[in-house]
């Protein structure tokens, strides 16, 4: 019996084509990605690399309200946004805002979501996603739906959603991903493994020793990646992206990562349950750092470039906290009309009232 586990556990070791040096260790699976995209996979690390640092400062200001840090984790969010296709959609986690923005959330309302404004989530309607989940592992369920509508429409497009190691503890997890596979839904679960469920380490959540392996009791493909490969992050979903479109089914990537900042900004300290050496060691796996010694080997990468994304993220940035501050403050009577197609009487009793007060 010992033997069965040990047997599934091998079959997922983690895939990787660029290794912490920048070196490329997987010739064969190489993606198939011109200089041009090569370059602008880098620019969109950087870019959201600064807008996360940005973010934790407008949010120290006050002047944003919930955020979930994104750095470290560049390879694993934006590899796999990517390779989708404009059409897709995307069922994120409260982490994954930056795939909304690259799949063209404005900025600005990135900022009123965080702001706790309405209009943050009021998506352009080219722009195919749900709002970001809270509820761990609800996406999950709510993705095999997703997947199934796209199926059930002739669509050739896929579903794909983002939870955390934690969320693979939810009860969720397992439905979506069962149902998903029972369909052959045009589905694809990310798995970004960080290590933490806020201070709960991987170890404690699971006996499991790779969660890329929860797959295989739902009868579909698994893989476990490194999460800080962004080549081997796009070449993952691209693969899963092509079997999901041909009738293949659903795809489980588990993306080994990490957070380098606290868990929300929220008053989460890292240091009370990671360790300076665990921290160090993940360092000096930086997705952006790697990929730019890669880019740099092949002279397609320069200081220049480096400095352009950074300024042009910075521009962007102060342009959309303004719109975003402009916005008009949002009212009692938005957030009730903006919950239910028809109100209940009751509300329509309270609706007035604060259309009265708001008159004033
Ligand atoms: C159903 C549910 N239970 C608990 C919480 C509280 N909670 C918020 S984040 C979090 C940890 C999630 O960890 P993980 O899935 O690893 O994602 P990460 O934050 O590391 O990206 C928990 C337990 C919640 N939001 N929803
Ligand atoms: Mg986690």
């Amino acid at each position: 019996m010992k033997q069965v586990l040990e047997n599934i556990e091998s079959q997922f070791e983690m895939f990787q084509i660029l290794d912490e040096n920048g070196k490329i260790v997987n010739k064969d699976d190489m993606p198939d990605l011109s200089d041009d995209e090569l370059k602008e996979i880098m620019r969109r690390m950087v870019y959201t690399r600064i807008l996360d640092q940005r973010s934790t400062a407008l949010n120290r200001q006050g002047r944003l309200g919930f955020y979930a840090p994104t750095a470290g984790q560049e390879a694993s969010q934006l590899g796999s946004q990517f390779a989708l296709e404009k059409e897709d959609f995307i069922l994120p986690g409260y982490r994954d805002v930056p795939q909304l923005i690259w799949q063209g959330l404005p900025l600005y309302q990135a900022f009123l979501f965080s702001k706790g404004h309405f209009h943050g989530n009021q998506y352009p309607d080219e722009l195919r996603a749900l709002s970001p989940q809270i509820i761990i592992g609800a996406q999950y369920v709510q993705t095999a739906g997703v997947a199934l509508g796209i199926k059930k429409r002739g669509n050739k497009n896929v579903a794909i959603t983002y939870t955390g190691d934690g969320g693979t503890s939810q009860g969720d997890f397992y439905e979506g991903i069962n149902f998903a596979g029972a369909y052959k839904a045009p589905a694809i679960f990310v798995v970004q493994n960080n290590r933490f469920a806020i201070s709960v380490p991987v170890e404690k959540q699971t006996n499991a020793k790779t969660l890329a392996q929860k797959a295989v009791a739902a009868g579909i493909e698994g893989i476990q990646v490194d999460g800080m490969d962004v080549l081997a992050v796009y070449a993952a979903t691209k693969f899963a992206r092509e079997r999901a479109v041909n009738g293949e089914g659903p795809t489980l990537i588990e993306t080994l990562t990490y957070r380098f900042g606290p868990h929300t900004l929220s008053g989460d300290d890292p240091t009370r349950y990671r360790t300076e050496d665990m921290d160090n060691e993940w360092e000096k796996k930086d997705p952006i750092v790697r990929f730019r010694t890669y880019l740099e080997s092949k002279k397609l990468w320069s200081e220049e470039d480096e400095n352009n994304a950074i300024e042009q993220a910075k521009e962007d940035i102060k342009k959309a906290i303004k719109q975003a501050e402009e916005q008009p403050k949002q009212k009692v009577t938005d957030l009730i009309a903006n919950m239910y197609e028809e109100l209940p009487t009751h509300l329509q009793e309270q609706n007035e009232i604060y259309k009265e007060k708001e008159s004033k």
